[in-house]
């Protein structure tokens, strides 16, 4: 609920790839927002999820992984992600629980004390960790002096997610909400509606493929009869690849398809009838129309 002194801000989620920033957002929202895999590279730009809590409106930024850039598009993404960080009024960097400071984490957090601005820290997947290990954790990044907080959480169970939320939703600065009070992303549905693919692309592909491929909603027509026909391409970069997204018969696309369409008629409440047509673009990576709709800097 409004209130009259209303606030509204933006946290950033930080942090390696994998660690979970998806699955925190999608918690603190109450929705889902941004899709999750157990893969790594899952998000590829900045994807808003906003949150109510009391008279505070929390806009969190999901981020892309930041890890070290080899090919355009990860140069992108990690760009994007830093980008993200810039921003927000505050940071909150998640580190996975079961890798600890590893070397890329490490990386991570010396930039942040290079931006010289206090960053809050949550050490994520606290299930799958034993306690002295935790308290471990915990000290190794209280004396790196870049943290003002570090909270334990499970994003997946929400064990102390709601104390995140309840401090983060404390440090709002005073003003007006900056969406309607029923709005919980900014993505754009046909963005959403590839993001949904995209991510059972992830689920059901094995090793490089689903780094291999993209996905761009085309086609988008709201039919008379309540139902949407939306039209999807899945690039690929060889026809190898192609091969195996369509599978035996064509029977891996139809499941990919299947799983999307669910998910999508789940969340639009009407029927959807989707068609995937998959396609062969070498070097799409290197193809500035494939950075358009993420709102990428093709340059980074
Ligand atoms: N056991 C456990 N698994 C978790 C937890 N949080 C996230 N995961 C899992 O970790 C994997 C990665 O989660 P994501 O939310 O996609 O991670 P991310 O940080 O957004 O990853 P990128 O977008 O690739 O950077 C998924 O399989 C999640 O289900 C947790 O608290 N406990
Ligand atoms: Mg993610």
């Amino acid at each position: 609920m409004n209130t009259d002194t209303p606030r509204a801000g933006f946290i950033a989620v930080v942090g390696a790839p994998n660690v979970g920033k998806s699955t925190l957002i999608n918690r603190l929202v109450g929705t889902k927002v941004s899709i999750v895999s157990p893969k790594v590279q899952t998000t590829r730009t900045r994807v808003l999820g906003i949150a109510l809590a009391g008279d505070a409106q929390v806009i969190l930024i999901d981020t892309p992984g930041i890890f070290k850039p080899r090919r355009r598009l990860d140069r992108a993404m990690v760009a994007a992600a830093w980008g993200g960080a810039a921003d927000a009024d505050h940071v909150l960097m998640l580190i996975d629980a079961t890798r600890g400071v590893d070397a890329n984490t490490a990386a991570i957090i010396g930039k942040l004390k290079d931006g010289g601005r206090g960053v809050m820290a949550a050490i994520n997947k606290i299930d799958l960790v034993k306690k002295p290990a935790l308290l471990g954790l915990a000290q190794e990044l209280q004396s790196t002096g870049v943290f003002t907080e570090i909270f334990m959480i499970s994003a997946e169970k929400g064990d102390g997610v709601d104390e995140v939320m309840a401090h983060v939703a404390g440090l709002m600065p005073e003003g007006p909400w900056l969406f309607p009070d029923d709005q919980v992303s900014d993505m754009p549905e046909r963005l959403l509606a590839a993001e949904i693919t995209r991510e059972k692309l992830y689920l059901q592909l094995h090793q490089e493929l689903p780094y291999a491929a993209t996905v761009e909603t085309e086609e988008w027509e709201d039919k008379d009869d309540g139902s949407v026909r939306i039209g999807q391409v899945v690039y690929v970069e060889r026809a190898t690849q192609k091969a195996i997204v369509l599978g035996k018969g064509g029977r891996q696309v139809k499941a990919i398809g299947a799983a999307a369409r669910a998910e999508l008629e789940d969340i639009l409440g009407c029927r959807v009838h989707l068609f995937l047509f998959v396609k062969v673009r070498e070097k799409w990576g290197d193809d500035p129309d494939r950075y358009r709709d993420w709102d990428l800097d093709f340059n980074a």
